[in-house]
């Protein structure tokens, strides 16, 4: 079955296009893009809950993981915190009639926004196979019916176990134990479409995955470079940051095909200059390179560092530095002494002047941060590229030092948190010790699948169960097509969310929805309120206690739902006491103390004001654990897409408007786009040779060598100044044209930001 795209998406003939932006804020933007959600919530529960946000006392904004400073503000949150928190915590709730009035086949027909649009879900539903209708049933029925199902199976493996990065630290250690009991480490989750081939990279040469700087490290650098990031949309607290680095000294270097309006020039809200002035003017160089061309980019720079210290022995690299801590130095300069400028050139697309300017930046300072977010990790070379993001950084010892170091600044709040919980499918055999030692049970040993597998082994039809603990796979995911076709193939799907989406709609034989409390709602247990913890993009871990009232008393929370269903499933198999966490979470938070690294005496560190930074060798005492015990330097093959005469290379990114597959408004405000989403930006010189006009409408073809037709219509094009021989279209409308198996090396992250197209006028 084929599903026709959702209405609202494609009425786009009303589509308003303006100039893009110059400048970031946040400002106008709770004023103006809020509205729907904030008219839903009413001013009292507004204010209640917008004043609670990343307090002290309140709860974490379930927006991005950008850290919090110390000194925190009353309003402490940013734009599109506000907006995720107001879509949350909206009192408009789907009404029980609502599932005998819409049948799955009519839901199909409506847009991501629409659903979200319904309002929280508040009680448990279930599709019966053969039905084309939810209907309500309890909350034990519904337990029930999933553990029965799960029991059934032949094999554990054939069950996977989602979680998307919002889940907090207790839900999610107890969600790994209860899969891992159950016996598989399927365990995909959302950080296999994002920070994976972070993790691989950094893993690999330093031993960790995590950022190596503090949030007080911004203001103590002369040089930040911001890569593959737009953090004025999507990490706007960011901002702030960068304005202190700036206000302290530092140069600010963006590499970005796009000019977003975030990384030009910020106004402060919390600021009068911010509110009246011009604002603070923030890159110092604005470096426009090509879509994957960042990994000829930093051996190019490492190679002018490298021809510099020729030029000046003993002056230029980090030799202590590198003597005591490192390992690999010969070989990568001997590769790149035959690094190929012109293949360089051709990569980024920038001039060999530019790439001088920032190698005298870079050369010129003692202390540099690399930050990057999607617009590296989403390349078939998205590995070897952070790899020498972490070549350049250690030549000048810009690791373990104050003011320095690499950062990957993660998605969604709780996303790192979750992971070093033991969400992952291939946790290592020391955390599986732990947790045999501490529950007296053998975790299964062999690798679970992550979320690209998954899919393939639903289509393969050898995964019956899918289970998903937030999130929104089917529209997450490349290959929309595929993906929705081997989700309908399975014989469960099983949804535990707060509003509906995409996933509610694109089911297996039999669904699920369970409804449950956000991360700003009252979570009230047997032995008082409860809160939980989360980890943000810098290792810092603090507690989340939420405030307002939970929107219907029927709601159950996370780990409400994880313990009775791991009771359902399990009955009395392992000596775990599912009850008891329910009731406590201090008694959960007692065995992450003994199990997961770092975090011993984990309810007395949570509760310190603050709360508490994990340990990261490379960043506290550049002991580097990796087998070598030294940070590898890594020879990478430099290799990068050549796009065919008449093709553009397109990458799949976020509007302003949108938080991943929730759209909060069709409008993308710093880069002059209103009503509509299915866009598509290309550089006007292309647009020129390719004989297309702005405004034309087309559609769009990837023509990836299988039989599959990979295609997206009725794009209007927006000539816009992207970087030469590039496009850009919004994340998920472009997932179709994103083939299954196009993936990074090594991570297998989709590559969604480097997708050869062809452009067709629209009949
Ligand atoms: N408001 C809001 N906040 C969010 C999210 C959201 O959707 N909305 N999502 C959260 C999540 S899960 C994540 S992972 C983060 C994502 O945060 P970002 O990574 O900022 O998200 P994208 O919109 O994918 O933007 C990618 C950026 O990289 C650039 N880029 C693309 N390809 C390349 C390349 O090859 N080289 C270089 N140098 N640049 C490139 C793009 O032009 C764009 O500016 O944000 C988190 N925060
Ligand atoms: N083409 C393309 N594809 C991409 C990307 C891209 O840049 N381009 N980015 C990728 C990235 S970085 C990521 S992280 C993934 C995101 O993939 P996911 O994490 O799977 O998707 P989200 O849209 O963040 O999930 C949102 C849903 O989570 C549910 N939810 C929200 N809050 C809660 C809560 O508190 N509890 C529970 N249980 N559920 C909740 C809601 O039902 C909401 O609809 O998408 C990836 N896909
Ligand atoms: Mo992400």
């Amino acid at each position: 079955m084929t599903t026709k795209p959702p209405v609202d998406d494609v009425t786009d003939d009303h589509i308003e296009v303006g100039k893009p932006r110059t400048w970031a804020a946040g400002v106008p933007g709770i004023t103006h893009s809020m509205g729907p959600a904030l008219t839903q919530m009413g001013v009292r529960r507004s204010l209640k809950t917008l004043t609670a946000m990343n307090q002290k006392d309140g709860f974490d904004c379930m927006s991005c993981a950008w850290p919090d400073p110390d000194h925190r503000t009353t309003l402490s949150f940013c734009e599109n915190g506000a907006k995720a928190l107001t879509w949350e915590a909206t009192p408009v709730k789907v009404p029980s009639s609502f599932w005998a009035e819409h049948s799955i086949a009519d839901l199909l027909t409506k847009s991501g926004y629409w659903l979200g649009m319904q309002g929280r879900l508040i009680e448990p539903v279930h599709k019966p196979a053969g039905k084309d209708h939810y209907q309500p049933i309890s909350w034990d029925d519904a337990f029930l019916i999933i553990a029965e199902k799960l029991k059934g199976l032949d094999s554990p493996d054939q069950a996977a176990f989602y979680t998307s990065g919002r889940t907090a630290n207790e839900t999610a250690f107890i969600y790994q134990l209860f899969v891992r009991a159950f016996g598989t480490n399927n365990l995909p989750d959302c950080s296999n479409m994002c920070h994976e081939s972070t993790g691989y990279a950094m893993g690999q040469t330093i031993g960790i995955g995590k950022s190596t700087v503090s949030y007080g490290d911004f203001a103590k650098a002369d040089l930040v470079i911001i890569m593959g990031q737009n953090p004025g949309s999507n990490h706007p607290r960011m901002l702030t940051a960068l304005e202190e680095a700036k206000e302290a000294g530092a140069d600010i270097v963006a590499i970005n095909p796009l000019p977003e309006a975030g990384l030009i020039r910020y106004k402060n809200p919390q600021r009068v200059k911010g509110i009246l002035g011009k604002g603070t003017a923030l890159a110092d160089q604005y470096l426009q390179i090509r879509l994957g061309g960042d990994m000829a980019l930093m051996q190019a720079i490492s190679r002018r560092v490298l021809d510099a210290e020729t030029a000046h022995p003993g002056t230029v690299l980090d030799h202590q530095f590198l003597k005591e801590h490192c390992h690999g130095l010969e070989e990568l300069t001997a590769h790149l002494a035959r690094l190929d400028e012109r293949a360089v050139l051709a990569a980024t697309g920038l001039r060999a002047e530019e790439i001088d300017e920032l190698a005298a930046r870079y050369l010129k300072a003692d202390k540099v941060i690399i930050t990057w977010a999607m617009g590296l990790t989403q390349h078939k070379k998205a590995v070897p590229t952070i790899k020498e993001i972490i070549n350049l950084l250690l030549l000048r010892g810009n690791i373990g030092k104050p003011g320095a170091g690499a950062s990957p600044i993660r998605g969604h709040s709780n996303v790192q948190g979750d992971r070093t919980m033991g969400i992952w499918e291939k946790m290592p055999p020391a955390f599986l010790d732990a947790i045999e030692k501490e529950f007296g049970f053998a975790p299964p040993r062999e690798d679970g699948v992550d979320s690209v597998a998954a899919i393939r082994s639903m289509r393969d039809r050898h995964l019956k169960v899918w289970i998903a603990l937030g999130g929104n796979l089917a529209a997450a995911i490349s290959d929309t097509a595929i993906a929705e076709a081997a989700l309908r193939s399975t014989e469960m799907t099983v949804q535990i969310s707060t509003k509906l989406n995409r996933s509610h709609v694109i089911v297996g034989d039999e669904a699920l929805i369970l409804p449950t409390m956000g991360r700003s709602e009252i979570d009230m247990q047997a032995s008082g309120p409860q809160f939980v913890s989360v980890e943000d993009s810098v290792c810092a871990v603090h507690s989340s206690r939420g405030r307002i009232d939970p929107v219907s008393p029927s709601l159950l929370s996370e780990v409400s739902i994880v313990t009775r269903l791991a009771r359902a499933v399990l009955g009395d198999r392992v000596a775990v006491d599912w009850a008891g966490f329910e009731g406590n979470y201090d008694l959960i938070r007692e065995h992450i103390s003994h199990v997961v690294k770092g975090c011993a005496n984990y309810n007395q560190l949570i509760r310190q004001e603050g709360g508490f930074i994990l340990p990261h060798g490379p960043r506290d005492s550049r002991t580097f654990p990796t087998p070598s015990g030294k940070a590898m330097l890594t020879v990478n093959q430099l290799e990068h897409i050549d796009c065919p005469p008449g093709r553009l290379l397109l990458q799949s990114m976020r509007s302003h408007d949108q938080f991943n597959t929730t759209i909060y408004s069709l409008n993308d405000r710093y880069r002059g786009v209103k009503k509509g989403r299915r866009v598509v930006f290309v550089n006007p010189d292309d647009l020129a040779e390719l004989d297309i006009a702005d405004g034309d409408f087309v559609d769009i073809y990837n023509e990836w060598h299988d039989d599959t037709d990979r295609s997206v219509k009725n794009f209007r094009v927006i000539a816009y100044p992207t970087a030469r021989g590039c496009a850009a279209a919004y994340f998920p409308e472009a997932n179709p044209l994103v083939p299954l198996e196009s993936v990074a090396e090594g991570s297998n992250t989709p590559a969604s930001k480097s997708v050869v197209v062809r452009l067709e006028p629209s009949q």
